[in-house]
């Protein structure tokens, strides 16, 4: 896919205010901090699309962006735990559960992983959970740059390997600051049967 617009939309606090339309959205999401806003930036090459912060977790916005006038980028909310009883089974925030279960036009969700760490229970929780939803999905692990490529590779597999669940439909090993993954991950988009 080649980008040729990318418009911010609107924000949401929920799914009861979101357009009620057909337009196919695909959301990214990932802890915060994660390099989220910078990867969209990347893939739109709008530096200031969606906001660049290193004060984590303050807004609770579901964001959407135009592509070419057709799909939507969607920007979720860094996710945590939320609180649950006791006992319970760990949950994630309701503006993001809400979104992922119940959202008819998300089409697929990119979740992203910094490279440069141990596989983290949460993630793996979160992917575990999104594949019970049956929400296709694909990885693509952050900041590469920060990491001797073999290394990189290396955290990539460790973190592949420790998922229990349905695989991703893909992965990649992305870069916002030299760019590395960005057509990859495009390619992939435009391939989407869905956003075409
Ligand atoms: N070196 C490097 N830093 C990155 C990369 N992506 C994000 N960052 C930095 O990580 C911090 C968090 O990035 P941001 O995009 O705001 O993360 P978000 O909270 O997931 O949206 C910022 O200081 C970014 O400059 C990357 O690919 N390489
Ligand atoms: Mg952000």
């Amino acid at each position: 896919m080649r980008i040729q617009s990318a418009e911010f939309e609107t924000s949401h606090t929920g799914i009861s205010s979101c357009p009620e339309d057909d337009i196919p959205e695909l959301a990214f999401i990932g802890r915060s901090n994660t390099g989220k806003s910078s990867l969209l930036n990347l893939l739109t090459r709008q530096r200031t699309l969606a906001r660049v912060s290193q004060t984590p977790g303050c807004t609770q916005l579901i964001n959407f962006f135009r592509i070419n006038k057709g799909p939507r980028f969607v920007d979720l909310p860094g996710y945590g735990y939320a609180k649950v009883p006791k006992g319970g089974r760990a949950a994630f925030q309701q503006i993001i559960a809400e979104y992922i279960a119940h959202r008819p036009n998300l089409k697929i969700v990119f979740v992203l992983i910094d490279s440069r760490h141990e596989p983290q229970r949460i993630d793996l929780e979160f992917i575990e959970w999104l594949a019970e939803a049956g929400r296709p999905y694909a990885i693509a692990f952050t900041k590469t740059d920060k990491l001797k490529p073999a290394q990189a590779q290396k955290n990539a597999t460790r973190f592949l390997e420790a998922i229990e669940s349905a695989p991703p439909a893909a992965h990649f090993l992305t870069s916002s600051k030299t760019g590395t993954g960005r057509l990859e991950l495009l390619g992939f988009i435009g391939g989407l049967a869905e956003v075409a």
